[in-house]
């Protein structure tokens, strides 16, 4: 059915009609026997606590501070959801939710305050020693990002992931997190979303450290981080996977990118290999290195430009190697798809360096998909069950973990667009998993509100509303969070399903 959709839709039907052809909803779906379900946040987003008890200056804290109104509330992280000491509220969270496990980051800042393994800050290892044994105690476990945007400000000092020192910088740290905590941790990502840490970060200026070097700066940043993220791979695969028997892999940001039309096929695939083949050719692919249309495109345009040599870097046959295959699963965010048609001079006839003049392509998404309060999310749950397959079939049929799937609205707790969002997405998930899609598990973004990046406090994404005017940052269930304890409860999706609850209990068990 999905198959037809899809078919559909290339051939210019409408979403709505394509919606009309999914008419599953009557039926109740099983998970399969063993699939895992959580959710996840990330450190700077929920811990607060941004200089005590030790921990330094990362690059969020110096953009907030720098720049308060670089946020669209001019907000910053500083309290967020106290998490750093109300780490015992969000456990009792996912033990209200009945999760399997729960995805949350470390802060190499408050870890390694002057970045490097010279002085561990034994304040920040007991924390997350205590937030790690209070999810064991309830047999939740924890799945462990390294690195989920805030690089220590020292180190963005010296050029961040631009600088290919970053490598050993990161490889420290990780040797470090594996040595405090692998004995019980045993699920690991070592990066959260490589093309939103560079494109955005490097090329343009939506994260920090807003470098807006365009066309330069994030294919600088891509390779680094991928020799980096596959230098703590090996760390791990080495030194401790025998000890601990753990698992490591990587998360990339993926969204659907949809043909306009018959004629944009081409710009479809292109814009794909650019968005998010970059990071997953590497590391995924039988040939690794990155994506052959992003080597050649790239090649041309520099030495048309005037470049000695292409703006992207080139990876040794050394390196390609040791970024080959370096990921036990692929690690997938996904929260929404665009519709894609070439353009080939996206700025000033092939003058200006940029990623999307590269790309030759323009990426959009029509008015009339179904927004969220984030302007780039539209309920697009028919790209989820194509983007499923389309890994399944270009890398070999990898091991799939959904790290990241979530939907934003303004406040309240009548989030009915969140569960219909939720419903949907977990409807697609099924399908792909029918057409032989390999995924474990699902999680949800977010537990709870958050910081939001430059978006501040203005999309809540949490399946728990936070009262950030309280000073406990009062945490309380949202309707969607009973109807995602339920799935997880019954292991199945009912479209049927209501709750009129107000008040979480722990089950049994948990
Ligand atoms: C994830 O990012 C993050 O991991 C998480 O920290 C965050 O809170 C959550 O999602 C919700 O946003 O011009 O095409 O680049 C795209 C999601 C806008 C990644 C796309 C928004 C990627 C964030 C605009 N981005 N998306 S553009």
């Amino acid at each position: 059915m999905w198959a037809f959709c899809f078919i559909l839709l290339t051939s210019y039907a409408t979403l709505s009609e394509c919606k009309a052809a999914a008419g599953k909803r009557h039926d109740v779906r099983h998970f399969p026997d063993g699939f895992l379900f959580g959710t996840s946040t990330a450190a700077y987003q929920i811990e607060g606590a941004w200089d005590e008890d030790g921990k330094s200056e990362n690059i969020w804290d110096h953009l907030t501070h720098e720049d308060p109104c670089a946020t669209k509330d001019c907000s910053n992280g500083d309290i967020a959801d106290d998490s750093y000491h109300q780490y015992k509220r969000d456990v009792e969270m996912l033990r209200e939710l009945g999760l399997d496990f729960y995805r949350f980051s470390l802060s190499w800042s408050r870890l390694l305050p002057t970045s490097f393994p010279d002085k561990i800050n034994e304040a920040g290892v007991a924390y997350y020693n205590n937030l790690i044994n209070e999810m064991l105690k309830y047999n939740i476990e924890p799945m462990v990002t390294l690195y989920h945007w805030d690089l220590p400000q020292k180190l963005q000092d010296l050029g961040g992931w631009a600088n290919p020192n970053i490598v050993d910088w990161f490889g420290d740290y990780a040797r470090i997190a594996f040595e405090l905590f692998g004995d019980r941790v045993k699920y690991w990502i070592t990066m959260n979303e490589p093309r939103e840490v560079c494109y955005q970060g490097y090329g343009f200026v939506s994260m920090a450290p807003r470098l807006n070097i365009q066309g330069v700066a994030e294919y600088m940043c891509a390779k680094n981080l991928l020799v980096a993220h596959a230098r703590a791979y090996h760390i791990y695969d080495e030194e401790f996977r025998a000890l601990y028997g753990g698992t490591i892999g990587i998360t990339l940001s993926t969204s659907w990118y949809e043909p306009e039309s018959e004629r944009e096929v081409e710009a479809a695939e292109d814009t794909t290999q650019f968005e998010w083949g970059q990071y997953a050719h590497p590391i995924f692919s039988e040939s690794g290195d990155f994506p052959p249309v992003m080597k050649e495109k790239i090649a041309a345009k520099s030495t048309a430009q005037g470049f000695y040599r292409s703006r992207l870097p080139e990876f040794t046959p050394e390196e390609i190697e040791y970024v080959r295959g370096s990921s036990d699963f692929f690690g997938l965010n996904h929260y929404t798809s665009y519709l894609v048609y070439r353009n080939e001079s996206v700025y000033t006839a092939n003058e200006i360096p940029s990623y999307y003049d590269d790309m030759e392509s323009m990426v959009y998404q029509p008015n009339h998909w179904d927004g969220s309060a984030s302007e780039w999310l539209k309920k697009t749950s028919w790209g989820f069950y194509n983007l499923l397959m389309k890994i399944k079939n270009d890398y070999n049929n990898p091991i799939i973990y959904i790290t990241e799937n979530g939907f934003s609205t303004t406040s309240g707790l009548d989030d009915d667009d969140r569960i219909l969002y939720y419903r949907e997405y977990l409807d697609a998930m099924l399908d792909a998993i029918e057409g032989g899609a390999h995924v474990e598990a699902y999680t949800a973004w977010s537990l709870m509100d958050n910081f939001e990046w430059l978006a501040g406090y203005t999309a809540r994404f949490g399946l728990y509303e936070v009262d950030f005017g309280s000073p406990e940052r009062t945490r309380t269930p949202r309707k969607s969070a009973f109807v995602y304890k339920e799935i997880v409860r019954s292991r199945s999706l009912d479209w049927h399903y209501e709750s009129d609850s107000t008040s979480m209990t722990i089950d049994e068990g948990h």
